[in-house]
């Protein structure tokens, strides 16, 4: 029998592991049909969210970003998406990039697609244009070798403009692949697990992860991970980046 009272999610102060197995429903108005849980937000002392939607047939997401732009990435199944007036079917694997002040609507998605959202309050750069609504696609072929390492590869999926406030990768470790050095950095991250299974060390606390778990570091968060088992593993990610680093 397995034990309840086990679980490998942690919530600390400046990181999180949060694993599928405490999920518990959020009602989001506008967003029907679906369970929404809440992996990462400011309630934790973070700067962005992160949410997983699992829809039900005839479950949709209807709704207007306001002040936060969202990033909708499709992590099974598939739906169809109208965001301020484009139309487009997302199967997995498929993203759209929806800015500020836009209207967005996810409908006749089929049973149980999940939808892994990242939201950020948009921060205008004089000068810059605000970006428009942008879909595109995981694709391994346009993802380039890491830090000069084979077993690393890195896909942007937002483009590498000051206009934009946030970036969202996709990083696939080979088997024996990982990270070149312990990161200590401003950039807070939010990231799920799309494949595999990963040790994770963050703040001097190594953690065992898979398929499924996400991660909050928050800003200084020391972080190094290797991949473990005997796939490559995958995880996308959300990273603030392009802005001044200090009111000072
Ligand atoms: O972009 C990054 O900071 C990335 N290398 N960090 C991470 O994967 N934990
Ligand atoms: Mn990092």
């Amino acid at each position: 029998m397995e034990i309840s009272a086990l679980t490998r999610s942690v919530v600390k102060h400046n990181h999180a592991i949060i694993a599928p197995d405490g999920y518990i429903n959020s009602n989001v108005p506008g967003w029907t049909g679906c369970t929404v849980n809440v992996i990462i937000n400011e309630q934790m002392g973070a700067r962005l969210a992160q949410t997983l939607i699992t829809l039900r047939e005839g479950g949709e997401l209807k709704g207007q970003t306001q002040a936060a732009q969202i990033f909708f990435y499709v992590v099974e199944g598939q739906l169809q998406a109208t965001v301020d007036g484009q139309e487009k079917t997302l199967t997995k694997g498929v993203y759209v990039y929806v800015p500020v002040e836009k209207t967005y609507l996810f409908q006749h998605p089929s049973e149980g697609t999940q939808v892994l959202t990242f939201h950020k309050v948009y921060e205008p750069l004089p000068g810059y244009e605000t970006p428009g609504v942008l879909f595109g696609a995981r694709d391994l072929a346009k993802a380039p070798i890491y830090m000069n390492d084979e077993a690393l590869r890195i896909q942007e999926l937002l483009p590498n403009e000051l206009g934009f406030d946030m970036a969202v990768n996709i990083f696939t470790y080979d088997m024996g692949g990982h990270l070149p050095m312990v990161e200590t950095h401003i950039m807070e991250h939010g990231l799920l697990y799309l494949e595999g299974q990963a040790i994770y060390v963050l703040d001097q606390q190594w953690y065992p992860v898979k398929k499924g778990d996400s991660i909050w570091m928050a800003p200084y968060c020391q972080q190094w991970a290797t991949t473990m088992g005997k796939e490559p593993s995958v995880y996308i990610y959300y990273k603030n980046v392009n802005r001044f680093p200090t009111v000072l």
